[in-house]
């Protein structure tokens, strides 16, 4: 149809071994510190069309069958705003749908940003590298930058007020370690009582330990980087949970202080600890949220999941690889948006995917 620019993206979350947290741009989502991650595998994604008319009026996110706010879209037409030049101003529809349950506490904003700027840039016809990719995705939500590239992904901070060179990269394939697991175990949760982003602005105003954390973080981040190349697991493990521990005793450390961390997390933590006894063989790693995130290796994942299924409180086990990154799917079948009606397909998330 005349005018309409259409394509849909498959991206994947991301989970950090070097965690971001605390910008020194807010605007321009300029982080504080490098960080590194690993790009989860294609079962646990993100499906995102997006379509460019000049009959839409105006921008408009629906994320698993429910049509957002104003408020609730606003990172996404941000991006938007970035990928539109000023010749094309067409509005947008945004149709999206995560393959992993929203209560997974996961982190479906680096997921959703990525698919978005890689579908809207490829609707769009714009030849962008993926450096180009990574800065916008960047602006939508820091750690989506890392979900533009598949395998273990480094996010350098970079020095430039602009933030032209604060952006990922790959630093190993998906192939490269194809043993490694990453067990997610979602625990039950309420909402965040502290988003990530308050949170964040409130450790930089307050917290004086983050100013050691900073201070340390990027020697962290050089061990971690040079572990992953030698496979050297236990070390590697060994980093990944001094480094969540240090990240949530930098929030308690800040005014008010905030925990994603539950009774649940923690005995998680206690069990890994406990598989741990001997050797260490697993890490447990979290993020803004109670979900415990197990890096582990393929010969220990059974074992592991089955304990930790096992604690009371923990809802379900999710078991992934390391990721190939984002795709582009051709076939027009898996948009998301009925082209002619301009309207989402009416699909639940397991039929649309
Ligand atoms: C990370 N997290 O590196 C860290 C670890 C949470 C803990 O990136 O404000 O949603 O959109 O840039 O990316 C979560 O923060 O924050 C996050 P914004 P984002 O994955």
């Amino acid at each position: 149809m005349s005018g309409h620019k259409i394509a849909t993206a498959e991206a994947s979350p991301n989970i950090a071994l070097i965690k971001y947290w605390g910008k020194r741009d807010d605007k321009l989502f300029l982080p504080l510190n490098g960080s590194l991650s690993v790009t989860l595998d294609a079962p646990i994604k993100t499906r995102t069309t997006v379509l460019f008319s000049e009959q839409l009026k105006k921008d408009e996110f629906w994320l698993n069958g429910r049509r957002q706010t104003e408020e609730e879209s606003a990172d996404v037409v941000r991006v938007l705003n970035l990928l539109r030049s000023d010749e094309s101003r067409s509005r947008a529809l945004v149709v999206s749908f995560n393959s992993f349950p929203s209560s997974a506490g996961l982190a479906s904003s680096a997921s959703g940003i990525a698919a978005l700027t890689l579908g809207g840039a490829h609707a769009l016809n714009l030849k962008l590298d993926p450096q180009a990719l990574s800065i916008i995705a960047r602006q939508g939500s820091g750690s989506a930058c890392r979900s533009i590239m598949g395998g273990f992904v480094e996010w350098t901070k970079g020095a430039h007020q602009d933030g032209r060179d604060s952006y990922a990269v790959q630093i190993e394939p998906h192939t490269f370690w194809p043993e490694i697991r990453i067990l997610i175990a979602i625990v039950t949760s309420q909402k965040k009582e502290v988003s990530s982003r308050v949170g964040q602005t409130r450790t930089v105003k307050t917290s004086s330990l983050f100013l050691q954390r900073l201070k340390e973080v990027d020697k962290h981040l050089s061990a971690v980087k040079e572990l992953i190349a030698r496979k050297d697991t236990e070390n590697l493990f060994l980093e990944v949970m001094r480094e969540s521990n240090n990240l949530h005793a930098v929030m308690m450390d800040s005014w008010p202080p905030f925990f994603y961390l539950n009774d649940v997390s923690r005995n998680i933590i206690r069990a890994v600890m406990e598989f741990n006894s001997g050797s260490i063989k697993a890490a447990y790693t979290f993020d803004a949220g109670p979900n415990a995130f197990i890096i582990t290796t393929d010969d220990c994942a059974n074992e592991l999941k089955n304990q930790i299924s096992r604690i009371s409180g923990v809802e379900e086990v999710l078991e992934s690889k390391v990721g190939e990154g984002p795709k582009i799917l051709q076939d027009d079948s898996s948009h998301l948006i009925d082209v002619n009606a301009m309207i989402p397909v009416s699909l639940s998330p397991k039929q649309a995917m």
